[in-house]
Formats: structure tokens, C-alpha cells, sequence
């Protein structure tokens, strides 16, 4: 058996460390190398033949999908920059999964829609505008960094929504509610922003 290499410590990259990464770099956040496991309680114990994504409310075509059904969509790959309130962003996150445009398509939100409550196994929850949530890079996510989801990441399914805090970037997603009105979810009835736009530092409401 060889000699194992020092575990690599946490590296915060002094800021700005170029004027590339400082361009892309929020007001009041430091860049990371790790993508820390952060959230509220316990990591649900999924498995795959229970688990479905339910897609209902003010749509024209209600979905009950297992992974299996939700894979048959159009798969893409991201590489997108993420951005959590408590100050930390990892630059090039790599992501594949189900754009949100996809599962927008295989729905068909009606004309009253207008946003989308994603809800989680064990009850997290978060609010989008539905425009938010049809925003090019916004992604139903199965694979991190080229690997399959890990249950502390959101497996078997997470969202990823690179231009709001990562707590909009549900993870263990279990449905999306189309709704007429905005329904806040966990952190925004929290307390926290309901638009969360890090480039306008929407970290709590007033
Ligand atoms: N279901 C659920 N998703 C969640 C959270 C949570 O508490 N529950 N926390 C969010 C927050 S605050 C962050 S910063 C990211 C962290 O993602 P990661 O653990 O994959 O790095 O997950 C988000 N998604
Ligand atoms: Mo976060």
C-alpha cells in the first residue's frame, strides 16, 4: 500500500485572485474551491422506486415521473456559478440534467401560471417566479462535478438555479406546483429575500 497524499485542506481563493474571477464574483461573497453540504435537517433517506417528481397545479398536462420517465427528456450539461447566502460561491459548478425548459414543455404551464413552489422530501420548500424558473440555465440536475448525485447534494433529483442564492437550488425535489400567486417557501418565510438576485444582494427582506 502506497503513501496517501494529505487530504486537500479548504483553500479560499484571495479575492480577487484575477480580474476574471473577481468580474464574476457577487458583492459580499468569497470564492471557494469545495462545494460545502449545506441545509436545513436531516438528509432524506430516498430510494429510487418510491420516488416521483409530481408536477401539478395550473398545467395542461399533470406528470407523475419516475427518474427513469424524467431521463427520456432532454438531457443538457452546465457549468454554472453557485452562490449561497452565507457568503460562499463556487465558481464552475458542473451539473447535467433536465433544463427546466424541458420539463416547462412536457407540462405545458397555462396562461394563469405564473410560479412554481418546488417542494422537497422533508418538507423544504421554495418559491420561483415561473420566469425565473424558464431562465436558460436553470436545471433538474441528476449528475455533480460528472458524477451521479450524491445523497447529501439532492439525489435522486435537485434544481439548479445559478442566478439566484443556491437555496432556491432545491435539493431532494419531489414536485413543482404551478401556481397564479407567489407562495413563499422555507427561507423566504424565514425571513429571507424573496427574489434573491446576489448580483443585487436581495440576502433578507426588509
Ligand atoms: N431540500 C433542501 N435543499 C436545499 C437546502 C435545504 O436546506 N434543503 N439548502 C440550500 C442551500 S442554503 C444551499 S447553499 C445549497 C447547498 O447545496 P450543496 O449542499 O449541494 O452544496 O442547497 C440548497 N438546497
Ligand atoms: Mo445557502
Amino acid at each position: 500500500m502506497g503513501v496517501r497524499p494529505p487530504s486537500r485542506p479548504v483553500r479560499l481563493r484571495p479575492r480577487p485572485a484575477s480580474p476574471e474571477i473577481a468580474a464574476r464574483t457577487p458583492p459580499g461573497q468569497f470564492v471557494t474551491q469545495r462545494l460545502p453540504v449545506l441545509h436545513y435537517g436531516e438528509i432524506p433517506e430516498i430510494t429510487l422506486a418510491d420516488w416521483r417528481l409530481v408536477v401539478d397545479g395550473l398545467v395542461k398536462a399533470p406528470l407523475s415521473l419516475t427518474r427513469d420517465e424524467l431521463e427520456r427528456l432532454p438531457v443538457e450539461d452546465l457549468t454554472a456559478d453557485m452562490h449561497c447566502v452565507t457568503r460562499w460561491s463556487r465558481l464552475d459548478v458542473r451539473w447535467a440534467g433536465i433544463p427546466g425548459r424541458a420539463l416547462l414543455a412536457a407540462c405545458r404551464p397555462a396562461a394563469g401560471a405564473r410560479f412554481v413552489l418546488v417542494s422537497c422530501a422533508g418538507g423544504y420548500d421554495t418559491n420561483l417566479p415561473l420566469a425565473d424558473f424558464a431562465a436558460d440555465d436553470v436545471l433538474l440536475a441528476t449528475t455533480l462535478d460528472g458524477e451521479p448525485l450524491t445523497p447529501e447534494h439532492g439525489f435522486p433529483l435537485r434544481l439548479v438555479v445559478p442566478k439566484r442564492y443556491a437555496w432556491k437550488s432545491a435539493k431532494w425535489v419531489t414536485g413543482l406546483r404551478f401556481l397564479a400567486g407567489d407562495e413563499p417557501g422555507f427561507w423566504e418565510r424565514y425571513g429571507y429575500h424573496n427574489d434573491a438576485d446576489p448580483w443585487r444582494e436581495e440576502r433578507f427582506s426588509e
